[in-house]
């Protein structure tokens, strides 16, 4: 035991006296990209995040912006992360369906994160998505968003029939349900997809449609919103491993942080849907028992498309986001 400690204890005189006096708070810098585009809301939230998280990690940690889809292209970031290219990533669970299918699963969480923290489903995702995608689930700063469906062509009840739409996995399933042909593109390729006529329609949050400009292309906003809109911030778990308690700390603290500003959302979707309007998109609005309806299947199809794909994992996410 005396032996032991006093190996230990030689050791670390050796290791004082030989390295520099920052070893012992080394400042770290981590790599992070984002699947959204440079000019999305996402992204702008993300940077003015940074800039604190950076200003009070002197010492500490450091994030390092390296940019969107321009550096990275949307569908590759998941795998980027998995593989320890990159240290972060801005994403969504749409975005790395070709990782785990059951990453789309976290649209339709019935409770805020604040929550999910508190019950268990957050522990529960860390655990499926170290296993799964060997990366650490740090947080959502995205929430109370809904999904919609944008249209040019008017429809009077929920039959996509004859229609081409727009799609990512976390609509795939339900607009196919409704009749639809569906075309998965990357969110940089709808503004051409429309122009081009390729598609009718497309799938996208409340917000965001001015940011590529595909108001000019947009006709109607099909009402009720579906879903609960994700995205998350994810890290590389080996990064996770090689970060100090306290760098881990710091992480988390800026992460909740960012978290406790979700109320944002609730104003911007009001603000967003007003900048639709003034922009001439008119409103589909289903109602009563028909929206009730569209959204029963939204579900019904969202978790069915899920436990499909992955059955072991989707049923402990099915357990864990929505109980
Ligand atoms: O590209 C998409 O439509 C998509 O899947 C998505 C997911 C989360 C936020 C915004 C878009």
């Amino acid at each position: 035991m005396r032996r032991l400690l006093g190996a230990i204890l030689g050791a670390g005189v050796l290791a004082a006296a030989a390295a520099p006096p920052t070893a012992w708070a080394q400042e770290k810098t981590l790599r992070v990209v984002s699947a959204f585009s440079e000019n999305s809301i996402y992204v702008k939230r993300l940077e003015t995040w940074m800039k604190s998280f950076n200003d009070e990690g002197k010492g500490v940690l450091q994030l390092n912006f390296i940019g969107g889809p321009r550096a990275m292209p949307t569908f590759e970031v998941g795998n980027a992360v998995k593989t320890g290219v990159v240290d972060i990533a801005l994403t969504t669970g749409a975005f790395y369906t070709n990782l785990m299918p059951e990453a789309d699963a976290l649209k339709l969480a019935l409770r805020p994160i604040a929550e999910q923290r508190r019950n268990g489903a957050f522990d529960e995702i860390n655990r499926i998505w170290n296993e799964r995608a060997n990366m650490v689930y740090l947080g959502r700063p995205v929430e109370y968003q809904t999904f919609h469906l944008y249209l040019n062509k008017k429809i009077d009840k929920p039959d996509l029939s004859g229609l081409k739409i727009r799609v990512t996995p976390v609509y795939r399933d339900f607009f196919q349900a409704l009749g639809a042909q569906v075309i998965t593109t990357a969110p940089g390729e709808v503004y051409t997809a429309l122009e081009r006529g390729v598609v009718d329609g497309y799938g996208w949050p409340i917000g965001g449609i001015f940011d590529l400009g595909w108001q000019e292309k947009t006709k109607y906003r099909v009402d009720p919103g579906f879903y609960n809109v994700e995205v998350s911030l994810v890290m590389n778990l080996d990064a996770w491993k090689r970060l100090t308690p306290q760098q881990r700390e710091y992480l988390n603290r800026q992460m909740l942080a960012f978290e406790a500003k979700n109320d944002f959302w609730k104003s911007d979707n009001e603000a967003e849907a007003k900048r639709q309007a003034q922009a001439g998109i008119e409103t589909i609005a289903f109602r009563g028992e028909t929206a009730k309806q569209y959204l029963d299947k939204a579900n019904e199809v969202g978790w069915a498309a899920i436990l499909k794909a992955s059955p072991e994992y989707g049923a402990r996410l099915k357990a864990a986001l929505t109980k």
